[in-house]
């Protein structure tokens, strides 16, 4: 899929027309990739953010990067790992979904993600991967906005999780589509 790449850096500095923050309920700020975004974006994004009435555990809201280099932000809070049966891969599956959702809405054409819920939060990298991959794959299958996504990992050993995902996955994913015989996106 060559809409979609993984790679290692400082999501506040992305050159994406939106990046994601891994945001609390409150959207009022906090450590992490929050604080981090928070930090670079200025005071006028968190009065931008006192607007918006918080946001449930699962969607997304959208907001300008005010001093960021990207032009928006889509805040959304990912799920609390309590252990994987508390409904946790839906949550965090729909946090993905939403941003996607929203930024195509809004035209958006680039979107870099942190990986959501797996600092503070606590979710299992591996298993981040796992439903975050599969979240966004689904989408660009889908709809040709936003065209190009990236997920943006702090940590080289954070990108060589997704990586092994990716590859075990999604890899063969163009070939095959040139392969098969109805396959029309070829
Ligand atoms: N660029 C890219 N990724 C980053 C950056 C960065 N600058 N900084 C951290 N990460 P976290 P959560 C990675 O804790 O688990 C906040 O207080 C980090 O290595 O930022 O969803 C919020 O207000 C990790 O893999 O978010 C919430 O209260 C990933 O981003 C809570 O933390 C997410 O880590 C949200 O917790």
């Amino acid at each position: 899929m060559d809409r979609f790449s993984i790679l290692v850096g400082d999501i506040t500095a992305s050159d994406a027309q939106a990046i994601v923050n891994a945001a609390n309920t409150t959207l009022l700020g906090g450590s992490g990739v929050d604080g981090a975004i928070h930090r670079s974006a200025g005071p006028d994004l968190l009065a931008e953010c006192r607007t918006l009435g918080g946001c449930e555990t699962g969607r997304a809201k959208l907001t300008k990067g005010y001093r960021l280099p990207a032009e928006y932000v889509l805040h959304t809070p990912g799920p609390i790992w309590r252990g994987g049966t508390y409904g946790e891969a839906a949550l965090l599956a729909s946090c993905y979904r939403s941003c996607l959702e929203l930024a195509e809405e809004q035209g958006i054409e680039t979107v870099d993600f942190p990986s959501i819920s797996t600092g503070v939060y606590g979710y299992p990298m591996a298993q981040a991967a796992g439903v975050a991959l599969k979240a966004i794959m689904d989408f660009l299958r889908e709809h040709e906005l936003p065209r190009r996504v990236r997920m943006v990992c702090h940590t080289e050993a954070a990108a060589e999780i997704y990586r092994q995902t990716y590859n075990m996955w999604y890899a063969g994913e163009k070939a095959e589509r040139l392969l098969s015989p109805e396959g029309g996106n070829a």
